[in-house]
């Protein structure tokens, strides 16, 4: 025996003991099945349950929210609709979930109408937070929310239908809601955005700005004033082998 195959040998039963010595149960998966629909999006809570929103993209959709309980998955439909994906979820400590979603707001597909919607709550009471601007918001909404229930919302409004505003912001977290034009210039909706908030209040948002083919960061500072000192845009040129 070469001491190259002893070698191979001596490790092959090294890794044969090591799997005997493995608890049955520490490299198990558990496999659920929740129930029908698409484009999962998961929040644990605070203690560790799972809360997954999702849906179907049908002319009669519906978002959906399901969690896991004592007595096995729970699925509550949270609105009703022709919306479009991917949605997001967060989970505040006191158990409250946000899902967004993208409403079309018409059975037919119209650029000049659509927009995004929060919706809150838990169990079967949910309450729906419709974000108003202009043009078809809130494409590939992403939410980000603090433990006091206040939500920060960032999207595209689709260079392909019509909008040059590109990246948007909604708030709730001066009263109403409110949305802000972050000052991304026109963007299509291919490349997805993502947010989040820092537990002083600075909100973050990265985003791929196609124009440049760069990624680019925008943070907000807290406070209320929605001036362009409060709104900075930085960006990284990617590496070569990313997307044209
Ligand atoms: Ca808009
Ligand atoms: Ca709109």
């Amino acid at each position: 025996m070469s001491q190259q195959i002893r070698s191979g040998v001596a490790v092959a039963a090294l890794i044969a003991a090591a799997a005997l010595a493995l608890p049955a149960s520490g490299a198990e998966w558990t496999l659920e099945k929740i129930g029908r629909g698409i484009k999962p999006a998961l929040a644990l809570d605070a203690g560790g349950a799972p809360h997954v929103a999702f849906l179907t993209e049908l002319m009669e959709g519906a978002v959906f929210h399901a969690t896991l309980g004592a007595g096995g998955w729970r699925t509550a439909t949270v609105a009703t609709g022709y919306f479009y994906g991917p949605v997001d979820i967060d989970v505040t400590a006191d158990g409250r979930s946000y899902i967004t979603y993208h409403d079309h707001e018409a059975k037919s597909f119209r650029p000049e109408l659509g927009a995004g919607v929060v919706v809150i709550g838990q169990g079967e009471t949910w309450d729906a937070v419709r974000i108003e601007d202009p043009g078809h918001d809130q494409w590939d909404a992403d939410i980000a929310v603090a433990d006091d229930g206040t939500w920060h919302l960032a999207g595209i409004d689709p260079q392909q239908f019509g909008s040059r505003d590109g990246l948007e912001y909604a708030t709730n977290a001066f009263g109403a809601p409110r949305v802000e034009q972050v000052g991304s210039g026109p963007l299509p909706y291919e490349f997805g955005v993502s947010i989040e908030v820092a537990p002083g209040g600075a909100v973050g948002i990265s985003y791929f700005d196609a124009a440049e083919a760069d990624l680019g960061y925008a943070e907000r500072a807290p406070g209320e004033a929605a001036t362009a000192r409060g709104l900075t845009r930085t960006s990284a040129r990617l590496p070569t082998s990313a997307p044209a």
